[in-house]
């Protein structure tokens, strides 16, 4: 007989959130590294706004299971109209440009200000995308150029290809180890009797992450969860 209970088999849930101008290339992004497909005439399904996928996060001699739940924006950024709640559950952020738009591009400084303001903390883990390195023949922003607004924010910058699914993994990869990190840094401060909780730094020690397979969207319960 089923007991009814939701069998909880990962560690961690983990959420990211895609942000950036509409037509970016968000939606493709995520579908990349989800599904590893690509439309070039994207239709976005209406009320379906997150991706999912299991990958085993192994650092410092451990392995964990961890459930990915990536958030897209549904639409909604084209009238500036997400909501403070919108940003709050995440713990990581995807901040993605075209490369072929220079608008785009210098919307990333809004985009952070926004960030800073609604994110769980002033200083979240977010990478930087440089999306559609696909159309060299079309770009407009410089890596020149994109690197030095990442130095000055002090974030990883990356050049990605939904179409190509150039480097798509690489910049979840990274953001994983970034969010991981700070949350070991966490727990190990919090256990610390007497000390205060210290904003974490940055990874430096690059943990491996193997894929286990794309989910469909079902919300499922919690596990652990930081929202340091
Ligand atoms: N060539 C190319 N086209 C892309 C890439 N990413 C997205 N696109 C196209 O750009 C358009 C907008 O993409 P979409 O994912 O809907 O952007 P969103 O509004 O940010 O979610 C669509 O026509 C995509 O096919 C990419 O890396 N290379
Ligand atoms: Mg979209």
């Amino acid at each position: 007989m089923a007991s009814g209970k939701a069998t909880i088999d990962y560690d961690y849930l983990i959420k990211f959130l895609a942000l950036g101008d509409s037509g970016v290339g968000k939606t493709s992004f995520l579908y990349q590294y989800t599904d590893g497909v690509f439309h070039s005439q994207f239709i976005s399904t209406v009320g379906i706004d997150f991706r999912e996928k299991r990958v085993i996060y192994s650092a410092r001699g451990r392995s964990q299971r961890v459930h990915l739940q990536l958030w897209d924006t549904a639409g909604q950024e084209r009238f500036r109209s997400l909501t403070t709640a919108f940003y709050r559950d995440a713990m990581g952020f995807l901040l993605i440009f075209d490369l072929t738009s220079e608008k785009s591009f210098l919307e990333v400084t809004n985009w952070l200000e926004q960030l800073r303001m609604h994110a769980y903390c002033e200083d979240p883990d977010i990478v930087l995308c440089g999306n559609k390195c696909d159309l060299e023949h079309l770009r407009v922003v410089s890596e020149y150029q994109a690197r030095q607004m990442a130095e000055r924010y002090q974030l990883p910058y990356i050049e990605t290809s939904a179409c190509t699914g150039l480097n798509v993994r690489h910049a979840i990869d990274t953001l994983l180890d970034m969010v991981m990190t700070r949350m070991e840094r966490t727990v190990v401060k919090c256990a610390m009797p007497g000390r205060r909780l210290l904003p974490p730094r940055r990874s430096q020690d690059g943990g491996t992450i193997t894929e286990l397979g794309a989910q469909d969207n079902n919300t499922l319960p919690s596990r652990r969860k930081c929202n340091c």
